[in-house]
């Protein structure tokens, strides 16, 4: 792949803070006048994926809303929730797209995958298939997503110990064997999953600031210190109506 190709260099989203200083740019200030206090060094982009049930989409809204569905229902359409935070000193908009529940019929688009920087692999700790399905789930990224996305492995639902199918040292030996870092949450409970997100996010600016340091190649076309780059549709995330927090 040429480096050009790569999403570290065409889609990791450098952003100049909206400060004084800086000639507002075309199209800037109407975003502005929508969302003052959108201001963000990096946006990234990471897709959740694993079997259906598995608790994705509480993990994106206990991380994005601190909200938690116990009924499980699934939503229409692709969608992405965002938070941005301090990642390493820097401020990260983190652009998080879950499924619509296309991964029961394995029909994910690559549309999905495009452009993602870091892709959160979901098991269920109490349900021994969804861990034997992530090797699949590794070759789906494989075959459709960047070949330097960053990939972490989370087991979820900790918080049922009753239950537990998947010893945490399988899925430790495993994810070190495949290169993956790997953390075990409880949405419900709202364990380890900040940390989590917070790990991903580190690991992803710690590659793009290396390949920034390090690169001597000019920026590809249309990539400008200072302008945003677009990845995926804008803020067209949906508002669901969901249960306690
Ligand atoms: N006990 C428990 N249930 C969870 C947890 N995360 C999700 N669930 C439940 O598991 C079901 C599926 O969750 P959902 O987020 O829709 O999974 P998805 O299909 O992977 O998006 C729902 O009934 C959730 O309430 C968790 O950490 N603990
Ligand atoms: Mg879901």
């Amino acid at each position: 792949m040429s480096p050009s190709m790569s999403p570290f260099n065409s889609t990791a989203m450098k952003r100049a803070k909206t400060g004084r200083g800086r000639p507002i740019q075309q199209g800037e200030e109407k975003a502005m006048a929508r969302r003052p206090d959108d201001e963000y060094d990096y946006l990234f982009k990471v897709v959740l994926i694993g079997d259906s049930g598995v608790g994705k989409s509480n993990l994106l809204s206990r991380f994005t809303r601190n909200e938690f569905c116990l009924e499980s229902k699934s939503t229409i359409g692709v969608e992405f929730a965002t938070r941005t935070l301090q990642v390493e000193g820097r401020t990260v908009k983190a652009q998080i797209w879950d499924t619509a529940g296309q991964e029961r019929y394995r029909a994910i688009t690559s549309a999905y995958y495009r452009g993602a920087l870091g892709a959160i692999l979901v098991y269920d700790t109490t349900k021994q298939t969804t861990f034997e399905n992530v090797s699949r789930w590794l070759k789906e990224l494989r075959d459709h997503a960047d070949a330097n996305i960053v990939i972490m492995l989370i087991g979820n639902k900790t918080d049922l110990k009753h239950l537990r199918a998947v010893a945490t040292e399988d899925a430790q030996v495993f994810a070190e064997k495949e290169g993956l870092s790997f953390v075990e949450t409880s949405a419900l409970e709202a364990t380890n999953v900040e940390k989590s997100f917070q790990t991903i996010l580190s690991e992803i600016y710690r590659i793009i600031s290396k390949k920034s340091l390090s690169s001597n190649e000019p920026a590809p076309s249309g990539i400008k210190e200072g302008k945003t780059l677009v990845v995926g549709p804008q803020e067209t995330n949906t508002k669901k109506a969901c249960c306690s927090s």
